[in-house]
């Protein structure tokens, strides 16, 4: 008998994890039938292979296609049920979970099945799962201000329910100065903001999503080292920068994982933590993450446990709790 310890991952947060993300081929071809949609693929092996992106929008094209299999309350359920399942396997205890009411409103679906059903999931999540969680509400940059304000309006009943808003979709040519208003509104109701910048984007978005939006934290974050001046501002403040490694390859924000800016971004003495994105279709969730940067970047024990700390200094947990984890 061999008695080789089981691989008990580092315990973590989880910062940047889109739930539409999480939907894996199987579920998506579950509720397919469930709700009479028809998908464009006859198997899962074939929609897998539909799994070669070469840029945001080529991801994001698939990703919006794919949701038309999320019509319930149920269906929203089982989606976050899924996603705690797994995430509790690779050691998150902490989850900020990003969702796009916008993407399922514009389907005739409504934002109440939207938050209930992943209320549902959540509110049972501490007991079932040992993960605490909380929602973050995304605007979707490449829809109008207007729009970004309806959905906010929209969901005014569930503001209880919501920590805080974020920006994600394509980047490039939606700056966060248009969402100027409703970060406003948000920040009036005390809301916590973050925004994707710098994914694609250049350095200035990351400087506007601080400056005009407001961000406490910013979402990948990458091209802030093209800007040293920026740099030294997030080092200063210790803006968290939630970097998601796989997703930037798949995605092709950087050629491969070995090249990864993460231990420059470490070095420079960022406040950068890991995180997975869109676990379903980038091959990982948080610690497939941890365990991929750790090969190919040769990170040490120590590195990987900073990465954990770093990822609870920068969630939004009262000091009671961080200091638990910490
Ligand atoms: C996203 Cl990787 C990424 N970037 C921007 N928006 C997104 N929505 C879902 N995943
Ligand atoms: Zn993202």
């Amino acid at each position: 008998l061999s008695h080789r310890p089981r691989y008990r991952p580092v315990p973590k947060a989880e910062l940047h994890l889109h739930i539409e993300g999480t939907l894996e081929p199987e579920l998506a071809f579950a509720l397919a039938e469930r709700n009479g949609v028809t998908l464009p693929y006859a198997t899962t092996d074939e929609l897998r292979r539909a799994y070669s992106f070469t840029d945001l929008q080529s991801f994001l094209d698939l990703y919006y296609a794919l949701m038309a299999v999320l019509r319930t309350e149920d269906d929203f359920c089982e989606l976050a049920d899924a996603y705690l399942t797994r995430a509790a396997e690779q050691g998150v205890r902490h989850a900020e979970i990003f969702f796009d009411p916008q993407a399922h409103t514009a389907r005739g679906i409504p934002v109440a099945a939207v938050i209930e059903g992943l209320c549902r999931a959540l509110d049972r999540s501490e007991q079932q799962y040992g993960i605490t969680t909380q929602l973050i509400m995304c605007f979707l940059r490449d829809q109008s201000a207007e729009s970004a304000m309806e959905v906010f309006d929209a969901a005014q009943p569930f503001l209880h329910r919501i920590a805080g808003v974020g920006l994600d979709s394509a980047e490039v040519g939606n700056p966060p100065a248009k969402f100027r208003a409703v970060y406003e509104r948000a920040a009036a109701v005390g809301l916590r903001r973050v925004a994707h910048a710098g994914e694609e984007g250049p350095p200035s978005y990351i400087r506007e999503a601080l400056d005009v939006l407001g961000a406490e934290r910013i979402d990948h974050g990458l091209r802030c080292l093209e800007d040293p001046g920026l740099v030294e501002r997030l080092v200063r403040d210790q803006v968290p920068l939630t970097v998601c490694p796989l997703s930037n390859v798949r995605l092709r924000c950087v050629d491969t994982l070995a090249g990864h800016p993460l231990p420059r971004m470490l070095d420079a003495g960022l406040l950068v933590t890991v995180n997975s994105d869109d676990p379903a279709y980038f091959g990982g969730y948080a610690d497939d993450n941890f365990r991929a940067v750790r090969e190919a970047l040769a990170l040490d024990d120590e590195t990987l446990r900073r990465l954990a700390a770093n990822s609870f200094r920068a969630a939004f947990l009262d000091e009671t709790t961080r200091a638990a984890y910490l």
